[in-house]
């Protein structure tokens, strides 16, 4: 846990985020400013900062994937979802707290912005 990260505070329920899953090692919550019917965050319980840092740690990563697959499912995205995550600052990264965007229920277009 990092004492001023936002999303540590989620994990520990210091405050409390709109949770919709949960696993061992993951978290998935709605997104505070949706942008698709459904936009859920995912994110590993161990704080890492970006996607390159879970990298060095698979276990973490698995759950996170995995996490978001099961959400997927839930929220009835048969048909197909988006999991990106922004990394780093010129990625448009805001939160420095490993998170992937879980964006469905509409269709996406290619390349984002
Ligand atoms: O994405 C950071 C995301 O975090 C952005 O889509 C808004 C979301 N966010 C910020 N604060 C909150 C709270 N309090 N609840 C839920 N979601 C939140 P990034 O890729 O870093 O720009």
């Amino acid at each position: 846990m990092s004492e001023d990260c936002l999303f540590c505070k989620f994990i520990v329920r210091d405050i409390e985020p709109d949770v919709v899953a949960e696993s061992e090692l993951a978290l998935a919550f709605r997104d505070i400013n949706p942008q698709a019917p459904t936009h859920v965050l995912v994110i590993p319980k161990k704080h890492v900062a970006t996607a390159a840092e879970l990298g060095e740690h698979p276990g973490d990563l698995a759950a996170v994937v995995a996490l978001a697959a099961q959400v997927a499912q839930d929220e009835g995205l048969g048909a197909g979802y988006r999991l990106v995550t922004n990394t780093g600052a010129d990625a448009g990264q805001s939160v420095f707290h490993c998170h992937f965007h879980l964006l469905g229920g509409r269709t996406m277009a290619w390349p984002p912005g």
